[in-house]
């Protein structure tokens, strides 16, 4: 009887001790400045739904989006610290801190969204990957986010000229300021959040972005020209803090490396639908899209370059880039 009970005693105690275990769970903190249901977003949430299947609920993710933790750049210094374990944010806000992310954000360096993929899923993406851990960060994906072009409130653009003069909001990254003064524009950098205000009350004509972003972010209702200059093709970083990353086993590491591998394609196709589907919807809400001559706008990137591409590493990178088939 007492045997019994002994042994009753510690099957009792070795569940309690398993169910203990399962529901041991970690829930991941993840930032986005875009809506639920934009590709970025929901690329995340695809990658929390596989990290949880995979680690049997042990690890699962919280998409913060709509900048409810804040604008990209204080959300940047947040995961450095380990305040919030994810974030998903431009490369461009990084150029300033992380030198490699330069390189995919200068203006024309890409010939095309295929380009693109072939240099980011190849070695120089593997390089540029690598230097976030310069910061505290660890790189777990590449996302897509299109071509960035002008947009404004007062007139169609169809040549450099037709910028003269006007005043933009950019991304928070000295690329942007200067590509814009290269093109005789004036450039204001601000968070995203402000930018609607701002081009609603004058303070500026206009600002630079993706189709999905324009719609999303309903800057396609206070500025209806939309140039297709297609003046820079910087990707999305998904990165992680170093000190969440350090918390896991390596076991474990695998499983998020991987299910962050197959966001990817799930990104890349949400993208692809996503810009077809806001050009459809502005263009219908009546904004008018100007397709100009994209050679006079890529010969004025010169002093961009000569800036910003100085050191021997960046300059092997840009041939690197351009090499790629
Ligand atoms: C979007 C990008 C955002 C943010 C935004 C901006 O294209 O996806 O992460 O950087 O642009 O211009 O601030």
């Amino acid at each position: 009887m007492l045997h019994f009970s002994r042994l009753a005693g510690a099957t009792l105690l070795a569940a309690a001790l398993m169910a203990g275990t399962a529901s041991a769970q970690t829930v991941l903190r993840s930032s986005d400045t875009h809506p639920d249901g934009y590709p970025t977003v929901e690329a995340v949430k695809y990658f929390g739904e596989l990290v949880k299947e995979r680690t049997a609920g042990r690890y699962s993710v919280d998409v913060y989006h709509s900048a409810q933790l804040g604008e990209e750049k204080d959300t940047i210094e947040q995961v450095r610290s380990g305040v919030i374990d994810l974030n998903r944010v431009s490369m461009a806000p990084f150029n300033g801190l992380i030198p490699e992310t330069t390189v995919p954000s200068l203006p024309y360096i890409f010939r095309s969204e295929d380009h693109m993929h072939k240099v980011m899923d190849g070695p120089v993406g593997d390089q540029i990957a690598a230097a976030f851990e310069q910061v505290g960060l660890v790189l777990l994906a590449f996302y897509d986010g299109g071509a960035r072009s002008f947009y404004n409130s007062k007139k169609p653009i169809n040549t450099v000229a037709d910028l003269a003069g006007m005043k933009f909001r950019v991304i928070q990254s000295d690329i942007f300021v200067d590509m814009v003064a290269a093109l005789g524009a004036n450039a204001t950098p601000m968070p995203y959040g402000e930018v609607y205000s701002a081009i609603e009350t004058g303070v500026i004509d206009g600002a630079e972005n993706n189709f999905p972003s324009y719609d999303t972010a309903k800057h396609a209702e206070v500025a209806k020209f939309y140039s297709l200059d297609e003046h820079t093709m910087v990707p999305e970083a998904f990165v992680m803090a170093k000190s969440s990353w350090d918390k896991l086993t390596p076991e474990d590491q695998a499983i998020l490396k991987a299910a962050a591998k197959e966001s990817v394609a799930k990104q890349r196709e949400l993208w692809a639908a996503k810009v077809k589907e806001s050009r459809a919807k502005v263009e219908a809400a009546g904004s008018q899209i100007t397709t100009p001559d994209k050679q006079p706008f890529i010969d004025a990137m010169g002093p961009v370059y000569e800036k910003h591409v100085k050191d021997d590493k960046l300059k092997a990178m840009v041939e690197a880039i351009k090499a790629v088939q």
